[in-house]
Protein backbone atom coordinates (compact mmCIF):
# COMPACT_ATOMS: atom_id res chain seq x y z
CA UNK A 1 0.00 0.00 0.00
CA UNK A 2 1.66 3.26 -0.86
CA UNK A 3 1.56 6.35 1.99
CA UNK A 4 -0.83 8.37 -0.59
CA UNK A 5 -3.63 5.42 -0.49
CA UNK A 6 -3.02 5.07 3.25
CA UNK A 7 -3.56 8.69 3.90
CA UNK A 8 -6.83 8.78 2.17
CA UNK A 9 -8.17 6.17 3.82
CA UNK A 10 -6.69 7.69 7.47
CA UNK A 11 -8.49 10.85 6.59
CA UNK A 12 -11.66 8.83 5.53
CA UNK A 13 -11.34 7.62 8.66
CA UNK A 14 -11.43 10.80 10.16
CA UNK A 15 -14.22 12.18 8.45
CA UNK A 16 -16.57 9.16 9.21
CA UNK A 17 -15.55 9.41 12.78
CA UNK A 18 -16.68 13.16 12.77
CA UNK A 19 -19.41 12.70 10.84
CA UNK A 20 -20.37 10.26 13.51
CA UNK A 21 -19.80 12.29 16.56
CA UNK A 22 -21.79 15.29 14.64
CA UNK A 23 -25.02 12.78 14.47
CA UNK A 24 -24.76 11.68 17.86
CA UNK A 25 -24.48 15.05 19.00
CA UNK A 26 -27.10 16.36 17.34
CA UNK A 27 -29.29 13.98 18.62
CA UNK A 28 -27.91 13.99 22.34
CA UNK A 29 -29.22 18.16 22.30
CA UNK A 30 -32.45 17.22 20.71
CA UNK A 31 -32.98 15.19 23.48
CA UNK A 32 -32.15 17.60 25.96
CA UNK A 33 -33.89 20.23 24.93
CA UNK A 34 -36.89 18.22 24.83
CA UNK A 35 -36.24 17.40 28.39
CA UNK A 36 -35.42 20.56 29.53
CA UNK A 37 -38.80 21.41 27.77
CA UNK A 38 -41.17 18.94 29.41
CA UNK A 39 -39.33 19.59 33.59
CA UNK A 40 -38.53 23.31 32.69
CA UNK A 41 -39.46 23.18 36.61
CA UNK A 42 -36.60 21.18 37.45
CA UNK A 43 -33.66 22.28 35.03
CA UNK A 44 -33.09 25.48 33.02
CA UNK A 45 -35.22 25.54 29.80
CA UNK A 46 -32.72 24.89 26.79
CA UNK A 47 -35.26 25.86 24.51
CA UNK A 48 -34.13 29.96 25.69
CA UNK A 49 -30.40 29.39 24.97
CA UNK A 50 -28.74 31.25 22.01
CA UNK A 51 -28.50 29.20 18.80
CA UNK A 52 -25.31 31.83 17.87
CA UNK A 53 -23.55 30.79 20.56
CA UNK A 54 -23.12 27.26 19.41
CA UNK A 55 -21.35 25.60 16.25
CA UNK A 56 -22.76 25.90 13.21
CA UNK A 57 -23.99 22.67 13.29
CA UNK A 58 -26.26 22.16 16.58
CA UNK A 59 -27.71 25.96 15.60
CA UNK A 60 -30.98 24.40 12.97
CA UNK A 61 -31.75 22.21 16.51
CA UNK A 62 -31.40 25.26 19.10
CA UNK A 63 -33.40 27.46 16.51
CA UNK A 64 -36.30 25.05 15.66
CA UNK A 65 -37.14 24.59 19.26
CA UNK A 66 -37.26 27.75 20.26
CA UNK A 67 -40.77 29.25 21.44
CA UNK A 68 -42.85 31.81 19.50
CA UNK A 69 -45.09 33.93 21.35
CA UNK A 70 -47.55 36.15 19.63
CA UNK A 71 -49.92 38.76 20.94
CA UNK A 72 -52.23 41.50 19.55
CA UNK A 73 -53.86 44.64 20.60
CA UNK A 74 -57.23 45.99 18.94
CA UNK A 75 -57.25 49.75 19.30
CA UNK A 76 -60.65 50.88 20.78
CA UNK A 77 -62.01 53.12 23.39
CA UNK A 78 -61.91 56.04 20.49
CA UNK A 79 -64.63 56.35 18.28
CA UNK A 80 -62.58 58.00 15.31
CA UNK A 81 -59.18 56.07 15.75
CA UNK A 82 -59.01 52.59 14.91
CA UNK A 83 -55.59 49.97 13.97
CA UNK A 84 -54.42 46.83 15.54
CA UNK A 85 -50.83 46.31 16.67
CA UNK A 86 -49.27 42.62 16.44
CA UNK A 87 -46.01 41.18 18.38
CA UNK A 88 -43.70 38.67 18.08
CA UNK A 89 -41.30 37.36 19.70
CA UNK A 90 -39.11 34.53 19.27
CA UNK A 91 -37.20 32.59 22.25
CA UNK A 92 -35.47 35.49 24.72
CA UNK A 93 -35.11 37.49 21.75
CA UNK A 94 -36.34 41.24 20.66
CA UNK A 95 -40.30 41.86 20.21
CA UNK A 96 -41.23 43.09 16.71
CA UNK A 97 -44.34 45.37 16.98
CA UNK A 98 -45.95 45.73 13.67
CA UNK A 99 -49.28 47.79 13.11
CA UNK A 100 -51.27 49.91 10.93
CA UNK A 101 -53.44 52.57 12.81
CA UNK A 102 -55.99 54.68 10.85
CA UNK A 103 -57.90 58.30 11.70
CA UNK A 104 -54.97 60.01 13.42
CA UNK A 105 -54.19 63.80 12.37
CA UNK A 106 -51.16 63.51 10.38
CA UNK A 107 -47.37 64.45 12.31
CA UNK A 108 -45.68 62.42 14.81
CA UNK A 109 -47.83 60.45 17.84
CA UNK A 110 -46.53 59.20 20.67
CA UNK A 111 -46.74 55.55 21.39
CA UNK A 112 -46.25 53.51 24.20
CA UNK A 113 -46.97 50.23 26.25
CA UNK A 114 -48.85 51.48 29.22
CA UNK A 115 -48.75 49.13 33.16
CA UNK A 116 -52.25 48.23 32.86
CA UNK A 117 -54.59 46.47 30.72
CA UNK A 118 -57.80 48.01 32.76
CA UNK A 119 -59.96 50.41 30.04
CA UNK A 120 -62.76 50.39 32.69
CA UNK A 121 -62.49 54.27 32.16
CA UNK A 122 -60.72 54.12 28.61
CA UNK A 123 -57.52 54.38 28.44
CA UNK A 124 -56.88 56.76 31.30
CA UNK A 125 -57.30 53.55 33.32
CA UNK A 126 -54.24 51.96 31.41
CA UNK A 127 -51.54 53.45 34.25
CA UNK A 128 -48.46 54.88 33.66
CA UNK A 129 -45.68 54.08 31.18
CA UNK A 130 -44.72 50.17 31.68
CA UNK A 131 -41.63 50.70 34.10
CA UNK A 132 -40.61 47.75 35.95
CA UNK A 133 -36.87 49.07 36.50
CA UNK A 134 -38.05 53.01 38.03
CA UNK A 135 -36.24 54.60 35.39
CA UNK A 136 -37.34 57.96 33.94
CA UNK A 137 -39.05 59.07 30.01
CA UNK A 138 -36.72 58.44 27.37
CA UNK A 139 -36.50 57.40 24.02
CA UNK A 140 -36.26 53.82 22.84
CA UNK A 141 -32.74 53.33 22.37
CA UNK A 142 -31.86 55.41 25.42
CA UNK A 143 -29.99 53.67 28.78
CA UNK A 144 -32.22 55.23 30.91
CA UNK A 145 -35.89 54.99 29.55
CA UNK A 146 -39.15 53.34 30.53
CA UNK A 147 -39.32 49.49 29.00
CA UNK A 148 -42.74 51.00 27.66
CA UNK A 149 -41.35 53.72 25.65
CA UNK A 150 -41.47 53.19 21.81
CA UNK A 151 -40.85 56.48 20.76
CA UNK A 152 -43.18 58.12 18.44
CA UNK A 153 -45.21 56.45 15.06
CA UNK A 154 -45.43 59.35 12.44
CA UNK A 155 -48.38 59.26 10.52
CA UNK A 156 -49.14 59.95 6.64
CA UNK A 157 -51.41 63.39 5.46
CA UNK A 158 -54.37 60.65 4.92
CA UNK A 159 -54.05 59.83 8.55
CA UNK A 160 -52.89 56.27 8.17
CA UNK A 161 -49.22 54.89 9.87
CA UNK A 162 -47.48 51.20 9.09
CA UNK A 163 -44.96 50.97 11.41
CA UNK A 164 -42.62 47.83 12.71
CA UNK A 165 -40.53 48.30 15.63
CA UNK A 166 -37.83 46.09 17.05
CA UNK A 167 -37.54 46.33 20.90
CA UNK A 168 -35.46 44.70 23.82
CA UNK A 169 -37.34 45.85 26.80
CA UNK A 170 -40.69 44.12 25.74
CA UNK A 171 -40.53 40.89 26.05
CA UNK A 172 -44.28 38.45 26.01
CA UNK A 173 -42.85 36.05 28.74
CA UNK A 174 -41.22 36.06 32.18
CA UNK A 175 -41.39 38.77 35.01
CA UNK A 176 -41.21 41.54 32.85
CA UNK A 177 -43.59 40.60 30.29
CA UNK A 178 -46.14 42.89 28.56
CA UNK A 179 -48.93 40.39 28.14
CA UNK A 180 -51.77 41.92 29.84
CA UNK A 181 -51.04 45.63 29.37
CA UNK A 182 -51.91 47.89 27.06
CA UNK A 183 -50.32 50.48 24.29
CA UNK A 184 -51.62 53.79 23.95
CA UNK A 185 -51.27 56.23 20.81
CA UNK A 186 -51.46 59.57 22.10
CA UNK A 187 -52.82 63.09 21.12
CA UNK A 188 -48.84 64.52 20.47
CA UNK A 189 -45.80 64.03 19.88
CA UNK A 190 -43.42 62.37 22.32
CA UNK A 191 -40.63 64.57 23.19
CA UNK A 192 -38.87 61.66 24.07
CA UNK A 193 -37.77 63.04 27.57
CA UNK A 194 -35.69 65.99 26.08
CA UNK A 195 -38.42 68.45 25.61
CA UNK A 196 -37.62 70.80 29.04
CA UNK A 197 -41.57 70.59 30.44
CA UNK A 198 -42.29 69.56 33.20
CA UNK A 199 -43.53 66.27 31.94
CA UNK A 200 -40.87 65.51 29.75
CA UNK A 201 -39.15 63.13 32.34
CA UNK A 202 -42.41 61.05 32.91
CA UNK A 203 -44.44 60.85 29.78
CA UNK A 204 -42.67 63.28 27.24
CA UNK A 205 -45.65 65.42 27.43
CA UNK A 206 -47.38 63.51 24.70
CA UNK A 207 -50.94 65.12 25.77
CA UNK A 208 -54.08 63.12 25.71
CA UNK A 209 -54.58 59.45 25.08
CA UNK A 210 -56.47 59.11 22.38
CA UNK A 211 -56.83 55.03 21.68
CA UNK A 212 -55.59 52.49 23.40
CA UNK A 213 -55.71 48.41 23.21
CA UNK A 214 -55.17 45.17 25.54
CA UNK A 215 -51.94 43.43 24.91
CA UNK A 216 -53.59 39.96 24.55
CA UNK A 217 -52.08 36.51 23.84
CA UNK A 218 -52.87 35.67 19.80
CA UNK A 219 -52.56 31.55 18.79
CU1 LIG B 1 -48.40 56.75 26.75
ZN1 LIG C 1 -42.17 56.70 29.36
Amino acid sequence: MNGLGFGFRISLGFGFIIGLLTTQMVMVVQLLISLSTRYSHLICDLSSLQPDHFPPFLRGVLRSHRTMVKAVAVLGASPNVSGTIYFTQEGDGPTTVTGTIFGLKPGLHGFHVHALGDTTNGCMSTGPHFNPVGKEHGAPEDENRHAGDLGNVNVGDDGTVNFTIIDKQIPLSGPNSIIGRAVVVHADPDDLGKGGHELSKSTGNAGGRVACGIIGLQG
